[in-house]
């Protein structure tokens, strides 16, 4: 694949500049004077042409048989996985996640792009007898038209293709519109899938630097459904948006993420997993693991060993071999840490260890934060109970599984969670009583798989869930079929 420093908008087909004729860049958050890519800053016009174009193509891609949509799909996975080790370098250079991480985001793509190209033959309905004589009853999927998808920077690719994958299956068109910070992973996804073979119009991908891209998209009324990832408070706006029109909405927003270390924990386990929780993608995924809810029989043990692990982690940019935390996403992010780290130490947390930016040498040109833990955190105190979305953790100290799942379920957000222990009755126990879309037992609360449903209860979703077969329950309507063959008038609920 050529790699073009300018990429341009996809629109019916056609990679076209901005209607404003503006730019905006992409930089790499380990190096802030290297550019990635130059985006367009797209505005309403755009957004109307890509819409327009994703309306055109709908009856045709509708009426795609959905096996032969699932050939495209599949060929896009085949052309991502023998790509992946470039795209990973790309994902790392503009957003900052080590190379490995940025692997398993592109792997997390190809995962899904072949599940989906999959159900393009297996989209079963239900056959059901009729309470009458004579007739016939059953279901099938339809598409919904043409459906917004707004991603985030933190899972630049995986994140696309789990909402763009399982649209275009059930028969949807789509304007993609990634996030300005990383959308270079997204215009490599697409240009994957023009190469596949997707025909012109059903996927169109509009970049923008400010709000009034997404916005324009939201509210375009040819725009049947929209599906959200992002803050809880841009979630907020955009569920406003869809509600006057109805129009079907997913929302994957924020995320307080606890493990539970009981006191007949694996220690030397479960800070492996509080280390790759808190710290994989520097905390910057809605899954990480921020608070630490530790029984206080291991309280100690856990703090000193969690401490030296942390401590130890190499920090620098995510293309460095041997690098296990990788820069925050810019400036605004770095900053927002900072002021959390103010916000613990004046609430009376005690720093275990980090609480700065790292400025010398490299680090000066990126924006890389030391990997932060916060001791004898008060479960009420503001840096455990909001997302802070970089490499702070705090370490909770609990009584009992009781209090443990109480402390866990304190928070308004219930994306993941997870617990350590050896007790089976206590991890079911945790298991019942969570207030999480996602559980594990004895893993991290991150790593979700992409055949099992992804999503939150709380302020971190509205309802619906991502991935697995709840995401072709979002892309589709059911529509209920009644053949009567009786040669009569047959009423129901009347004529028994
Ligand atoms: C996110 O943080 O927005 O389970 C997505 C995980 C990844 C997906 C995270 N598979 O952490």
């Amino acid at each position: 694949m050529a790699d073009p420093l300018i990429c341009k908008n996809y629109i019916d087909g056609h990679w076209v500049d901005s209607a404003s004729g503006r730019t905006f860049e992409d930089a790499n958050p380990a190096d802030r004077h290297e550019i990635v890519g130059v985006f367009q800053d797209s505005n309403t016009e755009d957004v109307e042409r890509a819409v327009r174009a994703a309306l055109s193509a709908s009856d045709s891609w509708r009426l795609t048989p959905a096996p032969r949509r699932g050939e495209i799909l599949y060929r896009a996975g085949q052309l991502l996985a023998a790509r992946k080790e470039d795209l990973a370098r790309e994902m790392t250079r503009e957003m900052g996640k080590v190379l490995a991480e940025a692997q398993g985001d592109v792997q997390e793509a190809v995962d899904m792009t072949f599940y989906m190209a999959g159900e393009g033959r297996r989209q079963f309905g239900q056959t059901t007898p009729s309470e009458l004589p004579d007739k016939f009853c059953m279901t099938q999927r339809a598409p919904l038209g043409v459906c917004a998808l707004i991603t985030p920077w933190n899972f630049p690719m995986a994140i696309p293709a789990w909402k763009a994958m399982p649209a275009l299956i059930c028969g949807n068109t789509v304007v993609m519109k990634p996030s300005p910070e990383a959308p270079r992973s997204a215009y490599n996804l697409v240009r994957v899938l023009e190469e596949a073979g997707i025909p012109a119009g059903v996927v169109n991908f509009v970049t923008g630097r400010g709000p009034g891209t997404g916005v324009a998209l939201v509210n375009h009324g040819d725009v049947h459904a929209v599906s959200f990832t992002g803050s809880t408070a841009t979630g907020r706006e955009v569920a406003k948006s869809c509600a006057g029109a109805f129009k079907r909405l997913t929302l994957e927003m924020g995320g307080k993420n606890a493990i539970l270390v009981m006191e007949d924990a694996d220690l030397n386990l479960a800070v492996e997993g509080a280390v790759w929780g808190g710290f994989g993608t520097a905390g910057q995924r809605c899954t990480a693991a921020s608070r630490l809810v530790v029984h206080k029989e291991v309280y100690g043990a856990f703090a000193a060993k969690f401490v030296e692990r942390t401590r130890a982690l190499k920090v620098g940019s995510g293309l460095d071999p041997g690098v296990e935390v990788g820069p925050l996403i810019n400036e605004r992010q770095l900053r927002k840490v900072e002021q959390y780290v103010a916000v613990g130490k004046d609430e009376g947390a005690r720093l275990l260890c980090g609480g700065c930016p790292l400025s010398c040498g490299d680090y000066d040109r990126g924006w890389f934060f030391a990997p932060t833990i916060f001791g004898d955190v008060h479960p009420e105190m503001r840096i455990a109970q909001e997302e802070i979305f970089g490499p702070v953790v705090a370490l909770i100290p609990c009584q009992s599984l009781d209090e443990a799942i109480a402390i866990g379920n304190s928070v308004s957000y219930g994306l993941s969670s997870a617990i350590y222990t050896r007790d089976v009755n206590k991890a079911f126990r945790a298991i019942r009583d969570i207030e999480s879309g996602i559980f594990y037992v004895n893993a991290s609360t991150i790593g979700a798989e992409t055949h099992l449903p992804f999503g939150g209860v709380k302020q971190t979703g509205n309802g619906h869930r991502e991935a697995a077969l709840a995401a072709l329950d979002f892309y589709s309507e059911w529509k209920s079929i009644y053949i009567d063959f009786s040669g009569k008038l047959q009423k129901a609920q009347m004529d028994t």
